[in-house]
């Protein structure tokens, strides 16, 4: 940094602004504020950069600037997203900022067209670019390609999923299954109000002439704690709204269903979805018949999706109180007969099988013999509402499940050559009470974390090598030692957390102090109740845990409720109901738990999940991959509102930091010899363009007089420093005459 140049220094709201060195400490500098001469401020050295000369100019390769560093990234996508310019590129990651507003002409056929078979980088940023690349290196390589989309909540992950897939030229169908999907697993939160709460994985096929025979979709992780619970101001899912307010009065009337003020899992949230020009109404009424895509036929008990979904509403609302008598337990509410028996109808149970199982739990005494003996245990108030909600998550849950098979059976295909596929699923997250749910997120995107860290980091510098540039290594943070924290065999926290379950008396506290005693000193792992790491601090130790992870340290709890009954399982499981059954089949603890060894067979959530994402991880490193990273402009959820610090720490958050250590220490815009020399050769004589491309751009480079050190020479392609790829791409565009000069002088020089 120089003297008497403005510098970036941190600001608490805007991130940065720029200011004056005006002396230097020991470790920090001294800085006064451009906009309030005559005050100073500390700012530790190492969060002080320089500033580009002209702080209003703006790149769409955020590469291209002379100083690559947080600061002058963050001023570049300020400066574009005041023009509307909300994409930009770091290399080949592409930046989304959400504009929560249309901008006119950004998206549709025409834009889309624009960007077929252009190579990056040759048009404005977009998404439709990254989109259209996906598609030509499947072409050209031969290789399935992924989009990987992140970013936290409200950010337009889903929103910019949408634009890749409708810039593929694929059937209508993979489109259209959107909102069904979004019906299901999107809700209204205080971050989002079509938030997906679940994770998907998109998959386009193509076959050998690279037309689209078919999609697929995989699902992760639904958030299943909103199906019974929400917080102010939030909703449950879409679904449930839509029917009570959308279906015809012939099916309220067979589903029994009210206002959703009356429905115990709708009425603690908010019920109205204000934020929307759609009324919950106007959806359900305007929904596409689900046969058009489906080939079941609603039954005179309507259709059997909207069925299940009135089942779980009324399970909901029924209520236990206890019996008094000395046995302790519990009984229904008088009042919840009514809505027991429409629960059982509409889930095809028997009416008084479902108040059993959910009013007692069946155990297996292991005392005295291997058999063991049957045995009913009554059920206190709190454990039936834990048992009933837990039956309302395993069967929204499944039925969720069944929707996406019924998506894929939408575009079904045979064979495929090659694949797109686009991964959207939800960005690093924390909140004040952090459970199992945030805890797979999280373990999730440190997974994919490792993964870009791996394309990006190490593979830029195996190019280097590759190329035979001499450049210093670059140190990232591997994050290995956080997966394994997770998902190592036997002492990881699934590893553990199933073991827990595998106790005769399993509880939330022993699991707690179980992760702390196998990782003592583990530097990924501490006590919330001695952490200065969180807010959290008001947990003991057999509560919970705190993991740091790359984006932060988060504090989670153990407390677990969610454990299906065996009882209510093997209920639903045999419903007469074809459509119910069904949902149930395959389920893993059905037969096994019903032979008390099977209990070692039993896959939890955690390890099915961990064995989901390994798979999806292996799918993703056998393809070409591309990133998109998108970041949400301010918690308002408005347009026109830049909040610097809110955004600086997604970039943060998102590696980009590191990315930008590695290119302003590397050569971050490159061009390949063959692209160069056929970008110029139109303009070169004949004798020149004899020359190989190679030699070429040697002999073109030599011409214009660069500086050596602006520049090297890989064995394919040319390598630029920060901001030298702008310059000499000034200089080719310069006026005609200017370059025929200049090739004249290759010309001579060749000669
Ligand atoms: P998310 O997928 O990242 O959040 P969305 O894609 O649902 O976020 O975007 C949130 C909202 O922002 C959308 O409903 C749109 O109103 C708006 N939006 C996003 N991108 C654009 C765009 N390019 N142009 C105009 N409006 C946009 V979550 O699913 O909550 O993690 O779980
Ligand atoms: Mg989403």
């Amino acid at each position: 940094m120089e003297d008497g140049k403005p510098v970036w220094a941190p600001h608490p709201t805007d991130g940065f602004q720029l200011g004056m060195i005006v002396d230097i400490g020991a470790d920090a500098l001294t800085i006064e504020p451009l906009s309030q001469r005559g005050k100073t401020f500390l700012a530790p050295m190492s969060q002080v950069f320089p500033a580009e000369d002209d702080v209003n100019k703006h790149v769409d390769d955020n590469c291209s600037l002379m100083y690559l560093n947080e600061a002058t990234l963050l001023n570049n996508v300020r400066v574009r997203y005041n023009k509307d310019h909300i994409y930009t590129y770091v290399a080949n990651i592409l930046i989304a900022v959400n504009p929560y507003y249309d901008i006119p002409k950004l998206y549709g056929p025409e834009a889309i067209k624009s960007y077929q078979g252009k190579s990056l980088g040759t048009l404005p940023p977009h998404v439709y670019a990254i989109a259209d690349k996906a598609y030509r290196d499947m072409k050209v390589l031969k290789m399935s390609q992924s989009i990987i989309v992140s970013g936290e909540s409200g950010a337009g992950k889903t929103e910019n999923t949408k634009f890749v897939l409708s810039g593929q030229d694929i059937d209508e169908r993979i489109v259209e299954a959107n909102p069904l999907l979004e019906a299901f697993g999107n809700a209204k939160t205080v971050r989002n109000n079509n938030s997906s709460r679940f994770g998907k994985f998109v998959e386009i096929h193509f076959n050998d002439k690279n037309a689209v025979v078919g999609g697929f979709v995989s699902h992760y992780l639904l958030e299943k704690s909103r199906i019974c619970m929400q917080s102010n101001d939030e909703r449950n899912y879409h679904i449930f709204y839509r029917l009570c307010a959308g279906a015809s009065e012939d099916i309220k009337k067979k589903l029994h269903l009210d206002s959703p003020d009356s429905f115990r899992y709708l009425n603690r949230g908010c019920t109205r979805y204000f934020a929307s020009k759609d009324s919950d109404k106007q959806i359900m009424q305007n929904r596409k018949s689900p046969e058009v895509t489906s080939r079941s036929v609603p039954d005179v008990r309507g259709h059997e999706e909207d069925r299940v979904v009135a089942g779980v509403l009324h399970l909901g609302n029924i209520d236990f109180e206890e019996t008094g008598s000395s046995s302790g337990g519990c009984v229904l509410k008088n009042q919840s007969g009514q809505t027991l028996e429409y629960c059982a109808d509409l889930l095809g149970l028997d009416q008084d099988d479902l108040r059993v199982s959910l009013t007692t739990r069946v155990m297996l005494t292991t005392a005295g013999g291997a058999k063991g003996t049957v045995i009913k245990v009554p059920l206190k108030v709190e454990q039936a509402n834990n048992a009933r909600d837990a039956l309302a998550k395993a069967v929204y849950s499944r039925l969720f499940d069944h929707v996406v098979k019924r998506v894929n059976q939408c575009f079904p295909f045979e064979t495929s050559s090659n694949f797109i596929g686009v991964l959207d699923i939800a960005g690093f997250e924390y909140f004040e009470h952090n459970s199992f749910e945030q805890f797979c997120i999280n373990y999730c995107n440190e997974k994919l974390q490792q993964f870009f860290n791996e394309r990006i980091l190490k593979e830029e510098q195996e190019l280097y090598q590759r190329e035979g540039l001499g450049v210093n290594e670059v140190h990232y943070v591997d994050n290995q030692d956080c997966i394994d924290l997770v998902e190592a065999k036997l002492v990881g926290v699934l590893d553990i957390l199933d073991e827990e379950n595998r106790l005769p008396q399993p509880s939330d506290q022993h699991f707690a102090l179980a992760v702390h005693s196998k990782h003592k000193d583990h530097f990924r792992l501490t006590v919330p109740r001695k952490s200065k790491l969180t807010i959290h601090r008001n947990l003991r130790d057999d509560e919970g845990f705190i993991i740091r992870h790359f984006a932060g340290a988060v504090c989670y709890e153990t407390k677990n409720n969610d454990a299906l009954h065996m009882s209510l399982e093997s209920l639903v499981c045999e419903s007469k109901d074809k459509f119910v059954r069904e949902l149930f089949e395959n389920s893993n603890t059905t037969k096994d738990s019903k032979q008390k060894a099977g209990k070692l067979s039993f896959i939890s959530v955690g390890n099915k999940f961990k064995t989901q994402l390994n798979l999806l991880l292996e799918k993703l490193r056998s393809t070409g991959s591309s990133f998109i990273r998108c970041v949400k402009p301010n918690l308002k959820m408005v347009s026109h509102q830049f909040e610097g610090a809110l955004i600086l720490s997604q970039l943060q958050c998102s590696g980009m930091v590191s990315v930008l250590d590695l290119m302003q220490g590397g050569f971050p815009s490159r061009a390949p010899f063959h692209e160069l020399y056929n970008m110029y050769k139109q303009y070169m004589p004949d004798k020149l363009t004899r020359l190989n491309p190679r030699l070429f751009c040697k002999a073109l480079f030599k011409a214009l007089g660069l500086n050596d050190n602006d520049f090297k020479f890989g064995l394919t392609r040319v390598f630029f420093r920060p901001g030298k790829f702008a310059e000499f791409d000034q200089i080719m565009k310069s006026d005609p005459d200017h370059l025929a000069e200049l090739l004249k002088k290759v010309n001579k020089w060749l000669v």
